[in-house]
């Protein structure tokens, strides 16, 4: 790029100027005048209309990175779960007034517009969002950074429930176009799979040449990641297969038109479809396909395309830390050092001490099962030279374990990257640790518990590598957006600058001690609730318990997340209510929403939810009921459905078996919205929970040492199926067939023998101290003007958990790079 490029002139912020550009756009690239125009139409116009306005500040941003060689973050995701771009890119372009207002003097009502948007659900939950605030943060900080990921052509499935089953539809997102991307065929980068390797000709010792077999194209798509109002627009890299000319013309040569047009739709299956999985990889070769396609493309790009020609390599750390978003881009390891040892010829210990310097990783689980385990049999058939790559740090890592501990070699095998049994195969964790120069978890509870469970044995080799960075969630999507009226409620109190340095919510402390302050955010917490009653009105014909409690419990379906757990308390109170046990006019009116979708594969969690929903019909259809009691579960639980929903919530599930939920993020964004939550001490419930205070959250169940002693000593939950006639009576109630027409089979079996048999998440255990504390819930609620106090409280005291927080803990202790100042 020419340092001397002119800046681009800006657009004007003004009404009129953005009038004019809106119409051009309407005309010129929708080509349909205002009259003809669809919604689609004018919302695509609209989009392009905002993004032209950030265009200047992207150039601008892009040409810094080039010139500044600042240090960069490169943060490497499989998932970056967006959710909706237009609020957002008008929200950071300043522009959401102008726009309002511009639109609405040609007659057209924004809302409307919104709404026609598809939101990119590029990712599955937790981690998936995580990246999206991270990159949203980063911008906003004024880091120089880039993500990197995937741009698949399907995202999550859009989730339709048939007779209260899950039904799974593809996620054709971009049928209408994407206003929101810039394609860039002419960047596209060879990746290459399969083959064999053989003995280099001269190169360095240990160098080897890759013969792979077939290959793709990479496409990069670019996103815009503007900063809040800071003229910084940092770019997202989504990779995009397409098939090479080379790949399919070989083949049409050869006379085989269908046999060419086939091998096209192989290579362009990489990027066709996300994994749904959450938490429990499923190990297909695709999945490891798609992580090497990313991977290799991005770490060419980032070499060939930011850094400048002829970069010395040997300086690499000081421009660079590649952060490794949980194992899915693990084979970057492999990769730099192919690079650095059969490209560039490097010896394997220069190649080595380089690569131990710019990767950091992310581990974001604490379950055994979800750590990414590949079968050496597949990875040598599709990386033939990156197995051997592995094996070879494995031979010295192993030497290290053994220098350090001689004669254990029970340890050695404990900590070998390559694992023997069942099958010989490649730890992905291990191989992170070890290549990694930190590994963080992601709340204090989950990286203590990484430090001494998970990775200890890596931990006490190498202690100064672990670190935590609590998770966080960005206040300008979860709080601003989503939020106006308390987002102007606190504006009134306090100014605007919580929208960027959200400690400053502690000012409202003083003011949950304010009557008409908790009138006025019980008043904005009322009509958040209409307005999702209005969505779930039109979404599946929902109906609220009134205006009681929204008490919700929305993530990813589960069994360590338990919403078996919930699902008994809400049968326990319904039969309360039969059996004459709960007078019907002491329950507190309440809606319990869920959110859930479970992997298609995951037959469990599937039942779970054909019985949430068959419980809901049940309760639903009580007219005794109405007013009182509802159950809500609308389909396919999305970004766009949590921004109305968080906002209007009273109550946060966050029931987790403790010890099983890394941090959990859906918790933060219920406390920033004024949500009291009713938890366990799990993930980063322990630290919301000392934030905010033990009178301002429910705490309840057995905390982690507690639940690994009974897991120890021999758990049996048919004791407690025994032993508590409540807990007894609600299951007894789900196994009659009382919520499915009689029908005793199917999921009702399933789960009536899986929870008072296995019960592997201990929810029987926890049941009793869940049901006080709901107990505890009631009573409290129905002091509204304390409630609403200690809900106050919860969103002064959560300042703590914005993910501009956690990036600036990111800096401090494992990237080493600074935020650029805009005006230096
Ligand atoms: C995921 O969303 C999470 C962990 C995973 O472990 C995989 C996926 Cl797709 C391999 C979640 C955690 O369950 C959750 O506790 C955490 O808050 C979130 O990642 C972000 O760190």
């Amino acid at each position: 790029m020419n340092e001397n490029t002119p800046p681009v002139a800006a657009r004007e912020h003004t009404v009129e100027s953005f009038t004019r550009e809106f119409l051009r756009e309407l005309n010129f690239s929708q080509g349909v005048d205002l009259d003809r125009a669809s919604d689609n139409d004018k919302y695509l116009a609209l989009a392009k209309t905002v993004r032209h306005y950030l265009m200047t500040r992207w150039l601008e941003t892009l040409r810094n990175q080039y010139t500044d060689q600042a240090k960069t973050v490169a943060y490497l995701s499989a998932e970056f779960l967006l959710g909706p771009q237009l609020e957002n890119s008008m929200l950071a372009a300043n522009l959401d007034s102008i726009a309002a207002e511009s639109l609405r003097g040609l007659g057209i009502d924004i809302e409307e517009l919104r709404g026609v948007e598809i939101e990119p659900g590029l990712g599955n939950g937790g981690l998936g969002r995580l990246a999206a605030c991270f990159i949203d943060s980063l911008a906003t900080l004024n880091v120089p950074s880039i993500g990197y990921g995937i741009r698949y052509e399907y995202g999550i499935f859009r989730q339709t429930f048939v007779d209260g089953k899950q039904v799974e539809k593809p996620d054709d997102w971009l049928r209408l176009g994407s206003p929101w991307e810039i394609a860039h065929p002419e960047n596209a980068v060879e990746v290459h799979f399969g083959g064999h390797t053989k003995k280099a000709h001269g190169g360095a010792e240990g160098a080897r040449a890759w013969l792979p077999d077939w290959h793709v194209m990479a496409v990069p798509y670019n996103y815009m990641v503007p900063g809040y109002r800071n003229g910084r627009v940092n770019t997202l890299r989504l990779w995009s297969a397409k098939a090479t000319r080379a790949f399919d013309l070989q083949i049409f040569n050869e006379g085989d038109y269908e046999e060419a047009v086939r091998a096209q739709t192989f290579a362009e299956n990489i990027s066709k479809v996300i994994y749904p999985e959450d938490s429990t990889p499923q190990g297909k070769e695709l999945r490891l396909q798609q992580q090497y396609f990313f991977v290799a493309a991005s770490l060419r790009d980032f070499l060939t395309n930011v850094l400048p020609p002829d970069y010395p390599l040997e300086n690499l750390p000081n421009r660079v830390t590649w952060q490794l978003n949980d194992t899915h881009p693990v084979i970057a390891v492999p990769e730099l050092m192919r690079i650095l040892i059969d490209e560039r010829g490097w010896d394997w210990d220069k190649a080595w001490g380089i690569t131990q310097q710019v990767f950091a990783y992310t581990c974001h689980t604490l379950l055994p099962e979800a750590l990414e385990v590949w079968p050496t049999d597949l990875l040598g058939k599709l990386l033939p030279r990156h197995l051997e790559i592995i094996y070879q740090i494995n031979d010295e890592f192993v030497d290290q374990v053994r220098a350090a501990y001689p004669g254990d070699e029970l340890r050695v095998r404990r900590m070998s990257i390559v694992a023997e049994h069942p099958v010989r195969a490649v730890r992905m964790a291990h191989l992170a640790t070890v290549a990694g120069f930190k590994v963080n978890g992601v709340a204090a509870l989950h990286s203590k518990l990484l430090a001494e469970k998970l990775l200890v044995d890596f931990a006490q080799m190498w202690p100064e590598k672990f670190t935590n960075v609590t998770n966080g969630i960005t206040p300008r999507r979860f709080v601003r957006l989503s939020n106006p009226g308390l987002s102007g409620l606190i504006t009134e109190a306090i100014g605007d600058g919580w929208i960027t340095d959200l400690d400053q919510l502690s000012r409202l402390e003083p003011l949950a001690d304010d009557a008409e302050f908790r009138r006025r955010f019980r008043e904005i917490k009322s009509s958040n609730k209409v307005r999702l009653a209005g969505v779930l009105a039109k979404r599946g014909d929902i109906e609220l318990a009134g205006d009681g409690m929204v008490d919700a419990m929305v993530k990813r379906l589960h069994e360590y997340k338990r919403q078996s757990l919930k699902l008994l308390h809400i049968v326990s109170v319904y039969e309360g209510i039969c059996s004459g046990r709960i007078p019907l006019d002491s329950v507190t009116p309440r809606t319990f929403v869920f959110g859930a979708k479970a992997a298609p594969g995951y037959v469990r969690a599937k039942e779970t939810i054909e019985l949430i929903n068959a419980v809901g019909r049940t309760i639903n259809a009580d007219a005794s009921l109405k007013g009182r009691l509802k159950v809500a579960f609308p389909a396919n639980y999305n970004v766009t459905l949590a921004e109305v929903l968080i906002p209007a919530a009273d109550l946060s599930e966050q029931i987790s078996l403790a010890g099983k939920e890394a941090s959990g993020t859906g918790n933060m964004k219920f406390a920033l919205n004024g949500a009291l939550t009713i938890g366990t001490d799990d993930g980063a419930n322990v630290e919301i929970r000392k934030l905010v205070g033990d009178e301002n959250f429910f705490l309840f169940g057995m905390d982690e040492p507690a639940a690994a002693a009974l897991q120890a000593s021999g758990y049996h939950p048919d004791e407690f199926y025994e032993s508590d006639a409540d807990l007894k009576a609600a299951l007894d109630m789900i196994a009659s067939g009382a919520f499915t027409g009689g029908d005793q089979g199917g999921a009702v079996t399933s789960i009536f023998a899986d929870l008072t048999e296995h019960d592997r998440f201990m929810a029987l255990a926890d049941f009793r101290s869940y049901l006080d504390a709901q107990a505890k819930v009631e009573a409290a609620y129905a002091d509204q003007d304390a409630w609403s106090r200690s809900a106050v409280l919860n969103v002064a005291r959560s300042g703590f958990f914005s993910s501009d927080r956690s990036i600036r803990d990111y800096l401090d202790r494992i990237w080493k790079a600074k935020p650029i100042d805009q005006n230096a």
